[in-house]
């Protein structure tokens, strides 16, 4: 049985500021394990794809000229609770209300350069990985495992 997986994308903001290693490091750190990565830029269409569910709002044509100014790295990790986990390492949406510690709250300000994305069930996990990893990911285990695990 596959473990959960969610899918994380350091939007072009992150990748421009050279914070993909300590964004990688955080979950690696963690214990997860890192299933797919991609470098790539998305076009409007997969933009507008990706976040269809946003596209009433005021924001929308911002947010995907935003995330289709520069390549993003595009990841599935692996682990137990790992896309509440992971929206807890990546902070509030809004960084102004992120935590310290949480990689919005250290790293970013505006909202409209949050640096990252999360999934936000493990339905839209789902979802997004068959949209960005349509060739699926790497099927390996970590050596670790029972290191991590009890
Ligand atoms: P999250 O990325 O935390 O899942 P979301 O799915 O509600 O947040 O929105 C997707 C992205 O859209 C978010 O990371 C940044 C942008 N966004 C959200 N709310 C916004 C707002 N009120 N103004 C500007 N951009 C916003
Ligand atoms: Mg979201």
């Amino acid at each position: 049985a596959t473990m959960e997986q969610s899918f994380i994308m350091i939007k072009p903001d992150g990748v421009q500021r050279g914070l993909v290693g300590e964004i990688i490091a955080r979950f690696e750190k963690k214990g997860f394990t890192l299933k797919g990565l991609r470098l790539m830029q998305i076009e409007k269409s997969f933009a507008e794809k990706h976040y269809a569910d946003l596209s009433a709002k005021p924001f929308f044509g911002g947010l995907v000229e935003y995330v289709t100014s520069g390549p993003v790295v595009a990841m599935v990790w692996e682990g137990k609770g790992v896309v509440e986990t992971g929206r807890k390492i990546i902070g509030a949406t809004n960084p102004a209300a992120s935590a310290p510690g949480t990689i919005r709250g250290d790293f970013a300000i505006d909202v409209g350069r949050n640096v990252i994305h999360g999934s936000d069930s493990v339905d839209n996990a789902k979802k997004e990985i068959a949209l960005w990893f349509p060739d699926g990911v790497v099927d390996w285990q970590k050596s670790v495992h029972p290191w991590i695990y009890e």
